[in-house]
């Protein structure tokens, strides 16, 4: 059985850094295992046509080495899938990882051995090893969510998930196409297919707020300029709650009237991206506020979308703007202008079952030759649940989070000693540029390592009782925020059923949960058993 000291599970972006950092800066004999054939986590398996991501590209990605981030050259404002893969590849080139890396090989289990304080690990090809640290860089949403409608094991043409997508050529051409789901991933393989399918029938649960995202080429000076900035936008990235470029300004929404106010709205439409959400600073915390910013959006739909049906079902919101996640668009809106397009509200028309031949809703019978699942993820929680974890006294991880997830931190779970999680629930995660806090997470992690083998320590985990006052200071940000007024919302758990509904990410912003984390490590580890 080999021994480590340190395993990864994941070599996506948050697998790679925490491999380089172990391995390179630590010194410590370091192995990371990957359920897929080759590197990239979310950029691996998310290849379905228009996959692209959503924060800017020079801002996403790795800042740690100045090096790394002037020897690549994004070309465009939003990178599509297969740059993101090609720059990750670069950069495991860079760091030489690969020779530690062990690909197709999907965790099964990891059972924590008391008596020798070391973590067990089982893989699908029936390979076991032990390792000192393990850290789970496994992603927030990477656990694949495929509802599980009645008769979907009948349906005879192919189906695929969007964050699945096959490895194979999908040929589109000529078919007739079910895209069930429209939140970031449907709203932008939707556009995409239309081109191609000979029909494509959307099933929506849930109308999404959608800004166009406003991709192009990046010029030359766009590139040096931002390539100049590196130190400028390393440092202001960390600053900001979500990670990206912008802030949230002091002005609100009623210093102005309507006129003065859409003028805002329209500069902010027409640029394109996340930032539309801060043309003020308190479109995400005040309903009223909030109205004025959803309004703006419902009305350029309506503009937008020329069958007065399509888009009434469309702009049949029952939540605040970024009450659910916020997502970026190329032609999502304008595709419900094409003939080979039809929009199901799932509210009025519910699906009864899938047949042979395609779906039966209440209203209709349709017949079709592909199913697209674009219905997203059990959310941060099921990725670590699937690793069947077993800590300390057999403590199971789906039973100790059978009511909420207990962590401190998002980073450590009690009865878990020596487990780290990158991206965890309870911390700010998915309400970030992914990157900024995969990176501070990896930093976290690498210096209570070096903390722990410098005093010769063997083991640490939160106290049950920090994991409690953290779980306390989520949940009343949350409470206090716009996300609980969401009616189905993955932050909270509502799209998966049976699991717990309580608010998952720390909603408190980067800056705060930095300093937070810095506190803790200057003190110490106060809040964790230490032995
Ligand atoms: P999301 O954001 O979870 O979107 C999933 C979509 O699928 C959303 O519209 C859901 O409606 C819908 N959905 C989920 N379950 C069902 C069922 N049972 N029936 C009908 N419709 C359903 O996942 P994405 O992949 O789009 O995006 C996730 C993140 O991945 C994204 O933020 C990017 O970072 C990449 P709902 O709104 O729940 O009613």
């Amino acid at each position: 059985m080999l021994q480590f000291e340190t395993i990864i599970i994941g070599a996506g972006i948050s697998g790679l850094y925490q491999l380089h950092k172990c391995r390179d800066e630590l010194n410590l004999k370091t192995l990371a295992i990957e359920e897929g054939s080759d590197i990239g986590g979310t950029w691996y398996w998310n290849r379905y046509p228009g996959a692209r991501c959503d924060s800017e590209s020079h801002t996403y990605g790795y800042t740690f080495s100045e090096k790394i981030y002037k020897n690549w050259t994004w070309k465009e404002k939003y990178p599509k899938q297969n740059t993101i893969l090609k720059y990750l590849k670069f950069v495991e080139k860079k760091l030489n990882l690969r020779k530690d890396i062990l690909f197709n090989n999907k965790i099964i289990s990891a059972k924590y051995l008391e008596n020798k304080k070391l973590w067990q690990i089982k893989t699908n090809k029936n390979k076991i090893f032990l390792t000192k640290y393990l850290i789970c860089a496994v992603g927030s949403l990477s656990a694949t969510n495929i509802p599980n409608i009645k008769g979907l094991k009948t349906f005879k043409g192919e189906y695929y998930h969007t964050g699945r997508w096959p490895k194979k050529k999908i040929n589109l051409k000529n078919q007739i196409v079910a895209q069930i789901g429209t939140g970031s991933s449907g709203i932008q393989v939707a556009p995409e297919i239309a081109k191609t399918v000979k029909k494509l029938v959307i099933f929506q649960r849930t109308p999404n707020y959608s800004i166009p995202a406003r991709n192009k080429k990046l010029t030359k000076e766009m590139i040096n300029d931002y390539l100049k900035n590196y130190e400028k936008i390393k440092k202001l990235i960390k600053k900001t709650p979500g990670g990206h470029t912008f802030s949230f300004p002091d002005r609100s929404v009623f210093d102005f009237n309507k006129i003065e106010r859409d003028k805002i709205f329209e500069k902010a439409w027409l640029k394109g991206s996340l930032a539309f959400r801060a043309c003020f600073g308190d479109i995400t915390k005040n309903l009223k506020a909030n109205e004025k910013a959803s309004n703006f959006i419902k009305e350029k739909i309506l503009k937008i979308v020329k069958d007065k049906k399509i888009a009434k079902i469309l702009t049949n919101f029952d939540h605040p703007f970024t009450s659910k996640r916020p997502t970026l668009n190329t032609n999502y809106y304008e595709t419900f202008n094409r003939k080979n397009i039809e929009l199901v509200d799932l509210k009025s028309n519910p699906i009864i079952k899938i047949t042979k031949n395609g779906i039966k809703t209440k209203n209709n019978d349709f017949d079709f030759d592909k199913i697209i699942f674009a219905t997203g993820y059990d959310a941060l929680t099921g990725p670590l649940l699937s690793l069947n974890l077993v800590g300390k006294k057999k403590t199971k991880l789906q039973n100790f989070w059978n009511k909420s997830p207990k962590t401190y931190l998002g980073l450590m779970i009690p009865n878990f000693p020596n487990l780290f999680i990158i991206q965890g629930p309870g911390s700010p995660s998915v309400l970030t540029n992914v990157p900024v806090q995969i990176e501070q997470h990896v930093e976290w992690i690498t210096n209570c390592l070096n903390f722990l083998n410098k005093n010769n320590k063997k083991t640490i985990e939160p106290t049950i009782n920090s994991a409690k006052k953290w779980s306390d200071e989520i949940k009343r940000l949350a409470d206090a925020s716009l996300f609980m007024k969401a009616k189905i919302s993955w932050y909270k758990g509502d799209n998966i059923p049976g699991k717990p509904k309580v608010f998952i990410p720390y909603p408190g912003g980067l800056p705060r949960y930095r300093n937070i984390c810095n506190k803790v490590e200057k003190n110490q580890y106060k809040e964790f058993l230490i032995k």
